[in-house]
């Protein structure tokens, strides 16, 4: 049965339709956008402006978790996510924060963040108690090792079967720590200790991740999977990801994580007002 609603702090979303989830990098090495947002003024701008064009939630970065990419400190997560989480507070929407820390977790979810997306899964030992006791929303996403090796010959004996029952044992723990169903969004971590062809049967199996009666959130936009297939550099994949994104959601998504959130908006809206018209065609006509 495909979920219903999603559960974000005091807001609560509906999945009949696909939400958009807006990138924002404070970071000076983010792969897509690095050092664009440095300036917090910049970030909380950007933010303004994907809310104007659609996003439904922000997700605010202070690591990046590119490939390669070096763990930062907890005080310089800090100093780059807490004065964009403070001005866009206010603005009474959904934030998410992208974070692997628990003693950040639960700092930004006293401030009023709403939602908590963890690329390690909810891997350390406390993540899943510093969110258990709040009303957020947790992004679980599968990872083969870390960002400064995951990149390194990943292999796999069936790549969707091993992250599928990643996720569900993630989901089972969750559910075992009081998290309700509702709370959950699960997600394949394309780019994440992968490979081009993982990443493709991934999308193509996106459905079989589905299955598990969570909400999926697809994070392709300017992959470089997407860089491979079309020789374009990040800033030129805007075509790309939007067609990943309409994949994704074609494939069982509920949430694209984007950084072009107007013509993702777009894309969307109209495979939206598509969905009544499609006809199902049985065996016999
Ligand atoms: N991808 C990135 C970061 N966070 N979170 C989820 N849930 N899913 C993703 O696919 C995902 C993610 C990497 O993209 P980006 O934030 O643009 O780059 P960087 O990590 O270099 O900041």
């Amino acid at each position: 049965m495909r979920p219903e609603f999603l559960r974000c702090g005091a807001f609560r979303f509906s999945l009949e339709r696909p939400l958009i989830m807006g990138v924002i990098n404070v970071t000076p090495d983010s792969f897509s956008d690095g050092g664009e947002l440095v300036d917090p003024q910049l970030a909380i701008d950007r933010a303004k402006i994907q809310l104007e064009q659609g996003a439904d939630i922000l997700d605010i970065g202070g690591e990046s978790t590119r490939p390669g990419a070096a763990p930062v400190s907890l005080e310089m997560e800090r100093r780059r996510v807490l004065p964009v989480l403070e001005a866009l507070l206010p603005l009474g929407v959904p934030i998410s924060i992208d974070t692997r820390k628990p003693a950040f977790m639960r700092e930004v979810l006293n401030l009023g963040a709403s939602m908590i997306n963890d690329v390690s899964g909810f891997g350390e030992p406390s993540a899943l108690e510093a969110v258990a006791e709040t009303e957020c929303c947790l992004c679980i996403m599968h990872m083969l090792g870390e960002p400064n090796n995951m990149q390194n010959h990943p292999q796999y004996d069936n790549v969707v079967e091993t992250v599928t029952q990643f996720l569900a044992g993630r989901v089972a723990q969750a559910l075992a720590a009081g998290i309700s169903r509702e709370r959950l969004v699960i997600d394949p971590g394309f780019g994440f200790g992968k490979t081009l062809d993982h990443n493709l049967s991934l999308l193509g199996h996106l459905s079989q991740i589905a299955d598990l009666q969570c909400a999926v959130l697809a994070g392709l936009s300017r992959k470089s999977m997407l860089g491979t297939l079309t020789g374009h550099a990040p800033r030129d994949r805007v075509h790309a990801s939007v067609a990943a994104a309409l994949i994704a959601v074609q494939n069982g998504a509920h949430i694209v994580r984007v950084h072009d959130v107007g013509p993702t908006r777009d894309a969307l809206t109209l495979w939206a007002a598509l969905q009544p018209h499609i006809q199902v065609r049985r065996p016999e006509e």
